[in-house]
């Protein structure tokens, strides 16, 4: 019998079953990291804490590994797959907060980008602060953000890009939005790891959002000024 086969998550302090979920992360073992998470959670663990600790923590060294040519395309998919499997768990968790809809949200990876989870957390942590969303999924072009936007009229529009490549196409959206006369109607936020304040306000959105948690406390902040505007009008 192998080493892994004879771990007993159970046995192990929180610390080390932290650090256990992150190495079965990395290693692509989805059902060890569901089950990690089930004890986290069952040991009194927030599920906002396990997120970010277990699991972001868990892809931030995948990612660094990623980089530096030691992890590859296929053992990386294996990991996003286990990561998804721990955010399933947590999902109707953090979703659970019965709060009633304070805004709606359309939000999408953009064209040529495929990367998804970053931007499916901040579809999650919105949910659970009581925002409704409309998730379109990777790879977005202009059209399909436009036909969401007339579909639903959100309060916001939300991009995420992972790729130095893909980016400046939030821009191709954003001008579109300008050239049909409705740049105003939303509020842009954009998110993704290669971005920053500078690049959201050269490309004329209204907010760069860091992480999940900044992505909703900046959606709320701009309900409670449009409260605010539409009750001093
Ligand atoms: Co990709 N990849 N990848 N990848 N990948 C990166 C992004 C990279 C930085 C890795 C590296 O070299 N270190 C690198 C980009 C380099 C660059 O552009 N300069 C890279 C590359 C090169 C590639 C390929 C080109 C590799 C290849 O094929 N040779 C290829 C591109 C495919 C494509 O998109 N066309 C590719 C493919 C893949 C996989 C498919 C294997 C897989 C994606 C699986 C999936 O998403 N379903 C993958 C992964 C997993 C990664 C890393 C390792 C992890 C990304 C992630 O999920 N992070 C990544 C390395 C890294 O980012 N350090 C990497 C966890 C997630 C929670 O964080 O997405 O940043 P993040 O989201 C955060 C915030 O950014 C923010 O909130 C989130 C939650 O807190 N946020 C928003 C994100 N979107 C937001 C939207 C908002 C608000 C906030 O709107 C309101």
């Amino acid at each position: 019998m192998s080493d892994e086969a004879e771990l007993n998550l159970r046995e192990l302090d929180d610390e080390e079953l932290v650090k256990q979920i992150q190495d079965d992360l990395y290693d692509g073992l989805r059902d060890e990291v569901v089950e990690g998470v089930d004890i986290l959670l069952e040991r009194g663990w927030e599920p906002y804490r396990v997120l970010t600790e277990a699991l972001v923590g868990g892809m931030a060294i995948v990612g660094v590994d990623f980089r530096d040519g030691i992890l590859f395309v296929p053992e990386v998919l294996l990991a996003a797959n286990s990561m998804k499997g721990g955010m399933a768990v947590l999902r109707p968790l953090l979703a659970e907060t019965g709060a009633p809809t304070v805004g709606k949200l359309v939000i999408g990876t953009v064209k040529g980008d495929i990367h998804d989870i970053g931007k499916n957390l901040v579809s999650m942590m919105m949910e659970g602060a009581g925002f409704e969303v409309i998730d379109l999924g990777i790879n977005c072009d202009a059209d399909k953000y436009l036909k969401a936007l007339d579909e639903h009229k959100p309060d916001f529009l939300g991009m995420s890009a992972l790729l130095t490549t893909t980016m400046p196409y939030m821009k191709v959206v954003i001008d579109t939005l300008i050239e049909q006369g409705i740049r105003d109607d939303y509020v842009v936020l954009v998110g993704g790891a290669p971005l920053n304040e500078q690049f959201a306000k050269a490309v004329g959105a209204d907010a760069y959002c860091r992480d999940a948690s900044v992505a909703v406390d900046t959606a709320q902040a701009f309900m409670a000024r449009k409260h605010n505007q539409r009750a001093s009008a």
